[in-house]
């Protein structure tokens, strides 16, 4: 699986496991990997797994990224780190211990976002860390839903209602005759009830991808009015010229279901 991975820059107060890093001067982010460059503008927060194990990781052009120790492996022999199948790690934490952390988005048209839990991230997949664009992914619709509408689950995890509440659906890519929140419209289609509801999302998922690629229309951002299928590389191209992502690739011998 190709992957890109999007930058998303901790800004202060960064949490505590990170500030020893911090304190050094350098760059550290979030390094969800995504299928769907082109909905970076519809980024409402980003997720990882509470109790899962990240570490951060030194790149070889001086940038920190948060990420599984998996995946830091990977990027080691795909000349992002410092040197060929080495990787250093500078600090390792569980998911909980980064919660609330906010964070600077490339092209999000939110200003900051802030890192949230979700329980289906898959450490083994990825980076174990995912940009949540609600408005075209059901997972992310569905796991918002489920911190909005449940203060418990918000305690649960010390969410502040701030980093969830405020943020809403945008509208980002129109499927003309389906939607322009696509994710909202498959998620009621298939009766999902909550982030848990595993068979249902995978049918929703599957649903958004085909559409959105086939017939999604840009409405925001520089190709606004263009074909999805058109601009989806391009505008990954652009992001990476700028710096604000990379290109990561996922051995294939190992194929894990997210359904178990
Ligand atoms: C942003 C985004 C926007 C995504 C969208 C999808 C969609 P897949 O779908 O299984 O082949 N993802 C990435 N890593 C993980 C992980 N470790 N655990 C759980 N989910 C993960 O995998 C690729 C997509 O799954 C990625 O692309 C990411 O979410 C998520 F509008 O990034 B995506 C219809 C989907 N739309």
């Amino acid at each position: 699986q190709n992957y890109t991975l999007i930058k998303l820059q901790v800004k202060e107060p960064v949490p505590e496991c990170l500030k020893p890093i911090h304190e050094q001067g350098k760059k550290i982010f979030l390094a969800p990997g995504t299928l769907r460059p082109e909905t970076m503008y519809g980024q409402t927060n980003c997720w990882i797994l509470p109790t899962g194990q990240y570490g951060a990781f030194e790149m070889g052009n001086g940038d920190v990224f948060v990420c599984t120790e998996r995946s830091a492996r990977n990027m080691a022999y795909q000349n992002l780190t410092t040197g060929k199948g080495e990787y250093k790690c500078l600090a390792k934490f569980t998911g909980q211990d980064i919660l609330g952390a906010a964070l600077k988005a490339p092209l999000a048209i939110n200003e900051t976002v802030y890192v949230l839990p979700m329980l289906s991230v898959d450490e083994e997949k990825g980076t174990g860390v995912v940009t949540s664009v609600p408005s075209d992914s059901p997972d992310d619709y569905a796991s918002l839903q489920d911190l909005k509408n449940k203060a418990p689950f918000r305690a649960k995890f010390g969410i502040k209602d701030e980093w969830v509440l405020p943020f809403e659906v945008i509208p980002i890519i129109d499927i003309p005759g389906y939607s322009t929140t696509s994710a909202i419209k498959a998620c009621q289609e298939n009766n999902v009830k909550s982030q848990n509801d595993r068979a249902l999302l995978d049918k929703a998922k599957e649903t958004c991808y085909q559409k959105g690629f086939n017939d999604g229309i840009m409405m925001v951002g520089k190709y606004a009015g263009r074909k999805v299928s058109e601009v989806k590389k391009i505008i990954k191209d652009e992001m990476i010229a700028a710096g604000e992502a990379v290109e990561y690739s996922e051995p294939a011998s190992k194929v894990v279901s997210r359904s178990g």
